[in-house]
This record gives C-alpha cells, structure tokens and sequence, in this order.
C-alpha cells in the first residue's frame, strides 16, 4: 500500500507523530494508501524550512524562478497520464475528465505564471515638478496554501505557482480527501531542482493540519479553496494577526435561460455545467431557471438526456459521471435528495445510488438528479449541495429571475442563455456573481480576475490579481 509522505525542506518525510490516516478509493469504497497524520509539529518544520529558504529565492531572478517552474511544468506534461490515473483513482472522476481538464491545467497554471512573471510591472506615479512616485512589490515571505478535494492538483498548483514565480516560499495543505497528485508533485518538484524549503507540502486533517497554518505568526498570507464555513474559521483565526487573506468559497449559482436563447447549444451546455465532474465544481449552475414559453420543451428535451448520461466506474471510456468523493459527501448529497423532498420537489429523473457490481460495488455513485415544483427560497435551492443535482424553475420575467438568482447568500458565478445582447449585458450586471458566462460555460482565460462575491470569498485569484495578492505594495517617492 502506498505510504504518502509530505515533502518538507526538499525532502520526503514521515509526519513527527508517525501515525497515518487511510485514504479511500471512491469508485470502490476501498482503503488504497495511507496519509500522514501531520499536526501542528510538521507545519512548525515546514515554516521554518520556508523561512530559511525565503531570502535567497526572493532574491533569485525572476527569470531563474520562472526557469524552474517551466521544468515543472514540462515534468506534469511528461507524467500526464500517470497523473491523470492517479487523480481519477483518489477522487472517482472519469478518467477522461483528468486526462482533458485536471491535469492540462495544473501543468498551465505553471506555464501561465512562470511566463506571468516576466510581465509582471508595476505603476509609476509623477507629481509633476514635485515627485515621482514608483511603485515596488515584494515577496510577502511565507505563503500558506489550503486547497480541496474537487479538483484536486488543479486547484493547489492555481495557487502554489503564483506564490512561488512571485518569490514567496509555500507551507501548502492538499485535502485530505485527495492527497495523491500532491505527494507526486513533491516528486517533481524533487527532479526539477526547485530548492529545498521554497514550496513545503504537508498533508493530514484540516482542523489540525489547516488550522496550524491559519495560525502560525510567521505565515503571513493565505489562499484558501474551500466551504464556506471553513473559510469562516479561517478567517476567523488570521484576521487580528492581520494575515492577507484569499478565500475562494462556495456557490449556488444561478443559469438563466430565456426563451430567445439558441435552445440547442442551452441545453447541450447545462447538461455540462450541472453535472461535469459530478456537479463537484464550484462553478456548476445548481439553479435552473426557464422562461415560462420555453420551461416544458426545455424540461423535457434535458431531462431526456440526463437520464441518458452513463454513470460509470472512472476508467470506463463512456462514462459521464464517476464516483462521488467520499462516503460522508454520498450521503450529504442524498441527505438534500430527502429534503427536496420533504419540501414538495418532484424528483424527474435521478434521485438515488447507482449500483455497479464486482471491484465497484461499494463505490459511491449516484444517478444524475433532476427537481422541479421547489420554491427559490426553499433549503434545496438556498444550500450548496455540491453534487449532480440540480432544479428547474420557471420565470416570466428579467425582474422575477433575477430576484430569485439573487436571493441566495452566495454570490460566485451565473451564466446566462440569450441571443439578445442588450439583455445579456443588462442581466450580468445586475446578477451578484463575481463571473457570468454568456452563452457558455467554464470558459476560462487565466488572465481574468476570478472569484465570488458575498458568501462566495474575498480577493479574486487569476492573472495579475493573484501576483498582487502574493506581493506587498510599497509605495517610494522620490522628490524631483
Ligand atoms: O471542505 P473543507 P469539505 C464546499 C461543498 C462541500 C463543503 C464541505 O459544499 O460540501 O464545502 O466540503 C481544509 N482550518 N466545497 O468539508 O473542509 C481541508 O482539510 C484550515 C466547495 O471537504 O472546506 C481541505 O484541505 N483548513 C469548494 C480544505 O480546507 C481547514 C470545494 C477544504 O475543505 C480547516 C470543496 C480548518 N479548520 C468544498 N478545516 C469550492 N469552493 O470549490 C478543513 N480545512
């Protein structure tokens, strides 16, 4: 069975306490690997390994940072099939899934900010006659990086690569849920040459292992993928030592369709954005809102091909849907699936487990699921379920629609189907979502500022908005 290790000072290591978590294979409901139970000992390590490593690679050239993380990034391209099996394996994805989304972008988001880098500028202010102002951004020191379990490698490296081509040293925690193609980062890493301290890697539960880099003094800066509530705690802890905060949180996003849109790309599109990697991405519309003219024709043409959609183990080539991540997720998903219920839904197609026989039989599969009939203001359409379950709800005009889509706490994306430009722009400028697509979806430039508003987060990551974030800004002015 393999053993996990965290990578602390350029080295694999054993967590201090020595004891190991199981790590299960969702698509069998099998312990496949063990993990360190790090603690508060192990982030003490990590820091320090940073903290030593920190004054020769903020002072590395940019161009020398941005060599190394290349090498990196061409070793993820390299290993791209490895990683893609090992990412389906940890989570339950279809491995087509990893293979065209998870691993290409983890293998970008190096490429994108060790190139990033080099155009990073700052401003320059003149008084003129009196001063000229410049301004310079440095390192901050030690970033703490706390990422999730849906899209695993993806999202760590979303935040690690930014922190490291801006000069910082990283302490970063991978879910505990999906730790696999962290650990084999840290192998990369190994054979990259990045040095020893600049990026730390330590794995084990969130409320000791997280919450230890919330509250070390000397991690001055943390970028935070995660729930809502987490996101809370964490806030919570490095607010009064005055920590820079990035935190990506939930969603309950709402996709709007009126009845001008072009029916078919609509629909080919929402069964994408309701039911890609499970329904476990931030991003997927979970809220399906009709125009009333078009509510049955869509309702019916969707509900016929969701039904259709092939839930699989993530090896087989025609699967739609994988595994869910975990036991206790499958069962909070079901959970919502009995309270839909309860507050009148009227479950269309889905609604319950898929059983797969042999080596899958206990794996955590549900059937794509379909709820009409439900207030907006019902739990059902008020909470994050972060599954493949979604509800239809029909609209008569722009005003309803966007009350409805407004009224959850959430605010992080929406999309919305028109071929009425006018309205399009009159609608994603009224809709609280810090990211609309207009007839389309998951459409993703990295240079664009990416991020929730209210519940969803603080801070935006994305381009230049994540090298400022992992920069200090100090301004110098000097008189002419
Ligand atoms: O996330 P957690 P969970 C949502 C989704 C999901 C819910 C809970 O609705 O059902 O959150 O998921 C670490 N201090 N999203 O419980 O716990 C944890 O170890 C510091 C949305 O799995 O927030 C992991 O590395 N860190 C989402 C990371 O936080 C702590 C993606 C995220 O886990 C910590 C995932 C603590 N006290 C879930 N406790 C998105 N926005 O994409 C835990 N962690």
């Amino acid at each position: 069975m393999i053993e996990i290790q965290n990578y602390i000072d350029g080295e694999l290591a054993a967590p201090v306490s020595g004891n190991y978590l199981e790590n299960i294979e969702p698509a069998k409901g099998e312990v496949y690997s063990k993990i360190p139970d790090s603690d508060k000992r192990d982030i003490e390590n990590a820091t320090a390994a940073a903290l030593r490593a920190f004054p020769v690679w903020s002072k590395t050239p940019a161009k020398e940072r941005s060599n190394i993380l290349m090498r990196i990034a061409e070793l993820i391209d390299q290993n791209s099939e490895m990683l893609a099996a090992a990412e389906s394996r940890d989570n339950g994805k279809p491995i087509k899934l990893a293979r065209s989304v998870d691993i290409p972008r983890a293998r970008d988001n190096f490429h994108f900010f060790a190139t990033g880098i080099l155009h990073f500028a700052s401003e320059a202010h003149e008084m003129e006659g009196v001063a000229i102002n410049y301004t310079r951004r440095q390192p901050i020191g030690v970033a703490g990086c706390i990422s999730p379990w849906n899209l695993p490698l993806y999202l760590f490296t979303w935040k690690i690569a930014p922190a490291l081509a801006a000069g910082n040293c990283v302490v970063a925690k991978p879910s505990e849920v999906t730790p696999m193609t962290a650990y084999l980062l840290s192998k990369i890493c190994i054979e990259a040459g990045l040095p020893a301290g600049v990026l730390n890697i330590v794995h084990g539960l969130g409320p000791k292992v997280g919450q230890a880099i919330s509250e070390h003094p000397h991690i001055k800066a943390i970028s935070f993928t995660g729930g809502t509530a987490t996101g809370k705690r964490i806030a919570q802890t490095a607010a009064p030592m005055f920590k820079k905060l990035s935190l990506e949180l939930g969603g309950k996003n709402p996709n709007i369709i009126f009845a001008d849109c072009d029916f078919e790309e609509a629909l080919k599109t929402t069964v994408r954005s309701s039911f890609a990697n499970q329904g476990q991405i931030c991003l997927c519309g979970s809220r399906i809102f009709i125009e009333r003219a078009i509510y049955e024709k869509f309702r019916d043409a969707f509900v016929d091909r969701v039904s259709r959609l092939k839930v699989s183990y993530p090896e087989d080539p025609d699967a739609k849907l994988g595994a869910v991540v975990s036991k206790s997720h499958f069962e909070k998903i079901l959970s919502y699936i009995d309270l839909a219920r309860e507050e009148g839904g009227h479950v269309l197609t889905g609604g319950e487990p898929v059983q797969l026989g042999g080596d899958y039989e206990h794996g955590y599969y549900l059937r794509p699921t379909v709820i009409e009939g439900l207030a907006h203001s019902c739990r059902t359409n008020q909470e994050e379920i972060f599954g493949p379950v979604v509800t239809l709800t029909p609209f008569d005009s722009e005003e309803e629609v966007l009350a409805m889509a407004n009224s959850v706490e959430y605010g992080l994306s929406a999309t919305i189907w028109t071929e009425n430009l006018r309205k399009a722009h009159r609608v994603a400028h009224k809709v609280e979502a810090g990211i609309v697509w207009v007839n389309c979806w998951l459409v993703r430039d990295l240079r664009t500022p990416f991020g929730g508003m209210k519940n969803s987060g603080v801070g935006r990551e994305g381009g230049f908005e994540a090298l400022r974030f992992f920069t200090e800004p100090k301004n110098v002015c000097i008189k002419l």
